[in-house]
C-alpha cells in the first residue's frame, strides 16, 4: 500500500474528511486488508502503519509503536464496532460525524463512542504526523505559526507545556480555530479536538501508553524528542489543503 493509499484509507486526505462517501471506500479498502490479529466484523479498521516500526528510533522504539499501533490503537477500533453494532444508524457514519456531535448519540453507547472513536480517530490522524519529512512548517502552517507564537520554537514551547501540563491520561494539540488562526488545547482521555469545533493541526499523545517504555516518567524528556520525528512536510501539506 503506497502512501496515497495509505492516507485515503486513513479518510484525512484533502476532502475526504469531509465526504463519507470518500471515507467509506477507505474503510472498504482497509477491511480487504485486515491483518491476523483483528477482530472480523464491523465498519472501523485499523489503518496500517504509514512506516516501519523502528522508523522512528531512537526517539520512539519499535516495541513501543508496536504496542501503541498494534494493541492500543487495535482496542479503540475494536470497541468502537462493538459499540455500534446493532446501531445501523451509527455504524454508517465516519468516525469525525460520530465524534462531532455525541449530543447526537444514544445514551447507551456516548461514553464507548466518545472514548474509542476519540482513541481511533486521534491515532489515525497521529500516525501520519510522524515520520521523516522536513525540519520546519513550511506555507501557510509557517504562516500561521509565525503570526499566533511569532516564532516555531515558541510554538513548540507552548505545545510543550501544554503536554506536561496534562494531569494523566490526555493529548496537547495545535488547533486551527474555527476563525483560521491557531490556538493550543489539551484534552483529556481520547477526547477529540472536534468535539470542541477545532480541526487538529498537530497532536501530542502523552498516554504513558505512548512513551513508558522507553522514558518511564520522564514525560519531558518524551515530548522533547516528539518534536524530532514530526513529519512537517505532512501536516504542513494537511494544514494547507483544510484552509
Ligand atoms: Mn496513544
Amino acid at each position: 500500500m503506497n502512501r496515497r493509499l495509505v492516507l485515503k484509507a486513513l479518510g484525512l486526505s484533502a476532502g475526504l474528511a469531509a465526504t463519507g462517501h470518500a471515507f467509506a471506500m477507505g474503510q472498504a479498502a482497509g477491511a480487504a486488508e485486515t491483518k491476523a490479529g483483528s477482530v472480523a466484523g464491523g465498519p472501523f479498521t485499523l489503518p496500517p502503519l504509514p512506516y516501519a516500526y523502528d522508523a522512528l528510533e531512537p526517539y520512539m522504539d519499535a516495541t513501543t509503536m508496536h504496542l501503541h499501533h498494534d494493541k492500543h490503537h487495535q482496542a479503540y477500533v475494536n470497541n468502537l464496532n462493538a459499540a455500534v453494532a446493532g446501531h445501523p444508524e451509527l455504524a454508517g457514519k465516519t468516525v469525525e460525524q460520530l465524534i462531532s456531535d455525541l449530543n447526537a448519540l444514544p445514551d447507551t453507547v456516548r461514553t464507548a463512542i466518545r472514548n474509542n472513536g476519540g482513541g481511533h480517530y486521534n491515532h489515525s490522524f497521529w500516525w501520519p504526523t510522524l515520520g521523516k519529512g522536513g525540519s520546519a512548517p513550511k506555507g501557510e502552517l509557517a504562516k500561521a505559526i509565525d503570526a499566533k507564537f511569532g516564532s516555531l520554537s515558541a510554538m513548540q514551547d507552548k505545545l510543550s507545556s501544554a503536554a506536561m501540563s496534562v494531569f494523566g491520561s490526555g493529548w496537547a494539540w495545535l488547533v486551527r480555530q474555527p476563525d483560521g488562526t491557531l490556538a493550543i488545547e489539551t484534552t483529556p482521555n481520547q477526547d477529540s479536538t472536534l468535539t470542541m469545533g477545532y480541526k487538529p493541526a498537530l497532536g501530542v499523545d502523552v498516554w504513558e501508553h505512548a512513551y513508558y517504555l522507553k522514558y518511564q516518567n520522564r514525560r519531558a524528556e518524551y515530548v522533547k524528542a516528539f518534536f524530532q520525528v514530526v513529519n512537517w512536510d505532512y501536516v504542513s501539506e494537511q494544514f494547507a489543503q483544510k484552509a
